[in-house]
């Protein structure tokens, strides 16, 4: 019998307040040759600074290349940077053997090369100071500023217990700061790609397969005979893996089914497209399962062995028809039955796509939870075309001494609350920051690295009140970001082009293995996460928690366990293994226990019944725009990632400001014209810092309007970004947030048009 594997959760979690912190625009850069800080780092093989890119990678076409993984993005697809004999990069392209990417980077990997040169980067540690009572920063030495930070790390565990701090993360840097943080005694560790991204499908998923869905998500995508796109808008959502098989599944004439109010690129490459009414796909799953179990198309086989519920679910949707649903989501009947039918037809071989960022209206948990379902109605969990059964390697760690134990966690800020959570939530972090009389537990200080805060947490207001009452803050960025205008001490961090990290070992088809080193020195006074976290952690007497002296003898050692070396890995870049786990597919008829409580598939979830929540998924509304304002929607564009990239060169050339989509009947309602801009002010009186630019087109729903997320930077330091189109976060002020599992529902906000500059009215 094949017995899944359990779920680990690799993060837990945290809280906290106090000192007023006003933005301030980092005006302290410039390059500065500070001294180095004194931590011991001995020298590596080979190399003539510690960590250093010299003496390593390989010539190839009489260019130098050195094998990386991106960081534009977290496919993490394997590359090569090449450099010319003087150490300029020159470009960076795909690793052939990586199924990440298969040779080809996107846009946005390729521009990656930008991050480097970008001349606004951070550019030497900065220390806060007050001049006059005006906030400024102060370029300081690594020594310094490490000083300032363990000092201040010291007194608010002293004072209020190490707990108290906590770590938001998002980033291959951040896995040191990890490793630092529960050393320091917090087990605080929180990313924004969990409560503001996918923690609900993973939520979900657990609760019905026993295992999270996982990145990269296994889907069968070059086998598959029918692909379902939920609002998850792949080919402007970039992944690269997933939007190559998309391509072939389309060449090889896979049908598309994209359920979207606005026609996607993915929706326009379609045989059919739903432009479903936002915040009702929930409604448009019931009644594709009551379809699928009503008109009997369901795979029996499969159910009857591996699946508990399903005489509960038949009664549960026995109402739901595509009638019921035509209502709700204005799809009509006939095109429900027909998509059900060619998902049936597909099956096993189809693909309801369980989505990334799904954290949209509230009861995001629910609606995956019926997404997983209908995959499990028609058979496609582990089989050929639907999902494959994923594999990565194990790289050991040497033996550290143990962690001290935690008395607190941010579980204890919301007793009863989010139980299904498998990971901490930054949003409930950050609500746990501002005092309030009843919790229990508080956080005083955050280490933030690589994330832009306030604009990755919904509630701008909100996470801004939450810095002002931390006692001390610190961030690792490469960029002035809108964060790092809030921290007390900024620490430059060098690009992923110029740093070792750990070795990607993200599941897939087979185990792979990825390395990234550096293709230059780093650039200005900038240095690695793994030595900025390690000399810290000496600093502060926890040295034996980063038992090698230099990340290179670490990355030999863990490699050397599983038969490889980072010699070899510097030629290769990337290392394929044998799977240990069995076949990529259930076999016809195998034996399977799931991780849950049942070992079947649990279409009646056991998990949710236990905390009190619907054990089947139930439609519930949600309100619609007031009079006069349309639905805030947002996604991706295929050249820039998230808030990260505006600023960068190569990809600011492809598209420099986001535009806001509106339907031609309203844009004549309102007498707007084609680029013409205007600023949006939202349900709670919120107007945009900036003005965005119209975009008339049938491509969106008549309720919706449509915008990038990622633009609309406030930091003046970001010389071409700042200024440019408008930032959707600050816009979301209504948040709804999941109760299963502590997910911020960001989809339920409003806007309307304001034409004239709103003086007095802008945000910031
Ligand atoms: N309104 C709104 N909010 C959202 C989303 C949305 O679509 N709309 N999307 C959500 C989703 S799906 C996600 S996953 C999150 C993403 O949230 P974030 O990861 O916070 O996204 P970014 O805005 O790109 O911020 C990344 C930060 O890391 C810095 N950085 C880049 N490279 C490095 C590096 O190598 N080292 C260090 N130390 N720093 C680096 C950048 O300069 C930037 O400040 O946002 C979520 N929040
Ligand atoms: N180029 C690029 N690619 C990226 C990223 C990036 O920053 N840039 N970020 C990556 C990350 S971390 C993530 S999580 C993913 C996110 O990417 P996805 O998971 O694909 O998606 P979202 O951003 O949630 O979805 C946006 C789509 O949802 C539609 N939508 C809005 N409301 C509704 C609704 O009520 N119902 C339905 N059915 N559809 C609706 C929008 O019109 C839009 O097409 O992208 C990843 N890929
Ligand atoms: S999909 Fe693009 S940005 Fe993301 S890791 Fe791959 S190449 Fe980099
Ligand atoms: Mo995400």
């Amino acid at each position: 019998m094949r017995i899944l594997s359990i779920h680990i959760f690799t993060y837990i979690d945290i809280y906290f307040m106090k000192t007023r912190r006003d933005f301030i625009k980092i005006s302290a850069l410039g390059t500065v040759g500070a001294a180095m800080a004194t931590g011991v780092v001995s020298m590596a093989k080979g190399s003539s600074l510690p960590g250093s890119h010299e003496g390593s990678g390989s010539v190839f076409n009489g260019q130098n290349r050195y094998p990386t993984y991106c960081e534009v993005c977290f496919w993490k697809c394997a590359g090569w940077t090449y450099t010319d004999n003087k150490g300029k990069i020159l470009k960076i392209i795909g690793n052939n053997n990586d199924p990440h990417c298969n040779g080809r980077l996107c846009p946005r990997g390729t521009g990656g090369i930008g991050m480097y040169y970008d001349e606004d980067r951070l550019k030497t540690p900065l220390i806060r100071e007050k001049k006059n009572g005006k906030p400024y920063f102060r370029k300081a030495s690594w020594d310094e500023a490490l000083d300032l930070v363990a000092k201040n790390l010291k007194k608010i565990a002293d004072e209020h217990g190490p707990e108290c701090v906590a770590l938001f993360n998002h980033g291959s840097g951040g896995k040191f700061f990890g490793t630092f943080l529960k050393a320091f005694g917090s087990p605080n560790i929180t990313a924004p790609s969990f409560a503001q991204c996918r923690g609900p499908r993973e939520t979900a998923w657990i609760a019905t397969y026993g295992e999270g869905v996982g990145s990269p998500e296994p889907t069968d995508i070059r086998d598959t005979n029918c692909l379902v796109l939920i609002g998850t808008h792949i080919g402007e959502n970039m992944h690269n893996g997933q939007v190559q098989e998309m391509s072939q599944a389309i060449d090889k004439g896979a049908t598309i089914i994209t359920v979207d109010p606005r026609l996607s690129t993915a929706a326009s490459k379609s045989k059919y497209w739903l432009p479903i009414k936002p915040s009702t796909d929930l409604a448009l799953l019931m009644a594709w399962i009551h379809v699928a179990i009503y008109e009997d198309i369901y795979n029996k086989e499969y159910v009857e062995k591996y699946a508990y519920g399903f005489d509960e679910l038949k009664e549960h949707v026995k109402d739901m028809t595509p009638e019921w649903a035509y209502g709700i989501t204005t799809i009509k009947p006939a095109v429900i039955r027909k998509t059900a039918r060619e998902m049936a037809n597909a099956a096993p071989a189809v693909i309801i796509h369980p989505g990334r960022h799904v954290t949209w209206y509230g009861d995001d948990t629910q609606r995956i939870r019926a997404v997983a379902i209908l995959n499990a109605l028609f058979g496609s969990w582990g089989n050929r075309g639907g999902f494959y059964l994923k594999e990565s390697l194990h790289l050991p760690y040497p033996k550290t001494p143990p962690n001290p134990k935690p008395t607190k966690t941010w579980r204890d800020a919301y007793p009863g609350q989010f139980k299904l959570a498998s990971m901490a939530l930054s949003s409930g972090i950050c609500d746990a920051t501002i005092p309030t009389a009843d919790r229990a537990c508080n956080f005083k200080g955050w280490i933030v690295s690589g994330t832009n805060l306030p604009l990755t947490l919904p509630n701008q207001a909100n996470t801004v009140e939450a810095m002002s009452n931390l006692e001390f803050m610190v961030v690792i960025d490469t960029m002035p970001m809108e964060v790092t205008g809030y921290a007390d001490v900024v620490l430059p961090e060098c690009t992923y082009l110029e740093r070792y990290d750990l070795i990607r070992t993200s599941p897939h088809r087979e185990p792979y293995l990825a390395l990234r080193m550096p293709a230059v020195e780093p650039k200005y006074d900038s240095k690695p996460s793994w030595w900025i976290a390690k000399t810290l952690a000496e600093k502060m007497g926890l040295g034996d928690y980063f038992p090698y002296d230099d990340i290179t003898d670490l990355l030999d050692w863990q490699l050397k366990q599983v038969g490889s070396s980072l010699e070899e890995m510097q030629r290769i870049g990337v290392k394929k293994f044998d799977r240990e786990s069995g076949g990529l597919y259930f076999q016809k008829g195998e034996d399977v226990k799931f991780n849950t409580a049942t070992g079947k598939i649990e279409l009646f979830s056991n998990d949710l019944a236990a905390e009190g929540f619907d054990p089947f998924p139930v439609y519930t509304q949600h309100p619609g725009p007031p009079e006069g304002f349309y639905r805030l929607i947002y996604g991706r564009a295929p050249m820039h990632t998230f808030s990260r990239t505006a600023n960068n060169h190569n990809l600011w050339d492809l598209k420099q400001e986001n535009s806001v989509w509106i339907n031609p009947k309203v844009a004549d309602l309102w007498d707007l014209k084609k680029d013409q801009y205007i600023w949006l002010k939202n349900q709670d009186g919120i107007v945009s810092a900036h003005p965005i630019k119209v975009r008339v087109t049938e491509r969106i729903r008549w309720d919706s309007i449509y915008m990038v997320h990622g633009f609309g930077h406030s930091n003046k330091k970001l010389t071409r970004a700042n200024g440019r189109g408008a930032n959707d976060s600050e816009l979301i002020t209504n948040v709804v947030i999941d109760p299963v599992m502590g997910g911020t529902g960001m989809r339920g906000n409003f806007v309307t048009f304001l034409k004239e500059k709103p003086e007095g009215e802008v945000a910031s």
